[in-house]
């Protein structure tokens, strides 16, 4: 079996710099890969009718709607008229913990089909079904899938936001977590897509980033026949070390914290606030922003940035009190070193100052009105400490989870 594509010619030409092109059983060169030709596409006979029409094993449709051209938008473009269906998959109740699960997804079918399907990967521990646009490479990308005419889905993979992060102590959603809620749901969305359009997908693709990055890369490993392609970016392959790379850095801030409140939920945010934040954010642009060739207010040469900016020279130090003007040595030192686990060449973008600087180099998100850089927000980066303290859904960047 042969399994290769042309990326640009999938419409994902701009995350070919992280694809995975997989080849099984092939020998040939470069020169030999088989060309496929175009999908064919189709239109949407009746969105509504999925709602009531659609059957699949252990499938609940909630809704089926049309949504109008022009009601998202991605980079400031209108998204066109599509069909949004939402569902669960294989809800039960859990012999474990007595709690309800279930895959929740949505899908959203464009009007006008390319005939091609996409797996949306999502980050981080999942819990939510973010929306469906085929957005997940990351940067902002000026189109995303569904702008492109795939059809999309998305899921929370298996278990709710509320049931984050314990839903681990019941063995089916920490599999479908895993991987099963992949598997399990890209025979349905086949399925209806078939119901939607009066035929399959010619093309099927998975793609994400970090956590939807291991997604992909699992998929490949487990369900390489669902799928024509792979797009695995910055997958996270080993959570457990992130993990503890995340506690360690946690101990660390908290010598910083000047609000410590009762455990659990200990305010890390104190050990660096919005207004400090902001100190560091303004010193990266003014030694960064226009090594890019332009000062625009992103960075986006990150390698220059990286020699260019020194974190004990270019941000002011306190000389007393914290004010919102300075940061302490003490602060910077845990700034340059929150995430020691990682002492490899990439420890510098692993620490607050890295992820800062990835964040300058962002434009706004799928859901955002216009491509505005990220820099005008961008201390509101994730904390990179507590996903309790700071969920994803309200960041309106997507200077979001980058667990490198
Ligand atoms: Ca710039």
């Amino acid at each position: 079996m042969h399994i290769h594509f042309s990326l640009r010619r999938a419409g994902l030409a701009g995350a070919a710099s992280v694809a995975l092109l997989v080849a099984c059983g092939g020998s040939e060169s470069s020169d030999n890969i088989p060309q496929l030709g175009l999908a064919t596409g189709a239109t949407i006979a009746n969105c509504a009718s999925l709602a009531t029409g659609f059957s699949f094993a252990e499938t609940s449709i909630a809704s089926a709607v049309v949504v109008a051209s022009g009601a998202l938008t991605n980079a400031g473009q209108p998204v066109g008229e599509h069909c949004l269906v939402t569902g669960t998959m294989k809800q039960r109740v859990s012999a474990v913990d007595g709690q309800t699960y279930a895959i929740g997804f949505e899908m959203r079918l464009p009007k006008d089909w390319s005939g091609r399907y996409l797996y949306q990967g999502n980050g981080g521990t999942d819990g939510a079904v973010a929306q469906a646009s085929g957005g997940f490479s990351g940067g902002g990308p000026l189109r995303n899938g569904l702008q492109l005419g795939f059809a999309v889905i998305s899921s929370d993979a298996g278990h709710s936001n509320a049931q984050n992060p314990l839903f681990g102590v019941d063995p089916q959603a920490r599999l479908n977590y895993g991987y099963q809620a992949v598997g399990t749901l890209t025979p349905m969305a086949k399925a209806l897509i078939k119901a939607a359009y009066g035929k399959g997908p010619e093309r099927s693709y998975i793609g994400g980033t970090s956590n939807g990055g291991r997604h992909t890369m699992v998929a490949a490993a487990r369900y390489a026949q669902d799928y024509d392609g792979f797009l695995a970016v910055s997958p996270g392959f080993n959570l457990p070390k992130a993990a503890v790379a995340q506690l360690h850095g946690a101990q660390q801030w908290s010598t910083v914290a000047t609000t410590t409140g009762t455990a659990p939920n200990f305010d890390l945010e104190s050990a660096l606030p919005q207004a400090e934040r902001a100190v560091l954010s303004k010193a990266i642009l003014a030694k960064c922003d226009a090594l890019d060739g332009l000062a625009d207010g992103l960075v986006q040469d990150l390698s220059a940035c990286r020699t260019a900016f020194d974190l004990a020279r270019d941000v002011p130090t306190c000389s007393s009190t914290r004010d919102g003007t300075c940061l302490t040595n003490a602060q910077k030192t845990v700034s340059a070193t929150s995430s020691p686990a990682r002492k490899t060449a990439r420890t510098r973008r692993s620490t607050v100052v890295g992820r800062m600087t990835r964040a300058l180099s962002k434009q706004a998100g799928q859901t955002g009105s216009s491509a505005t850089p990220c820099a005008t927000d961008a201390t509101r980066w994730l904390w990179p400490i507590s996903s309790r303290r700071h969920p994803q859904a309200p960041l309106p960047c997507r200077a979001r989870w980058i667990t490198r």
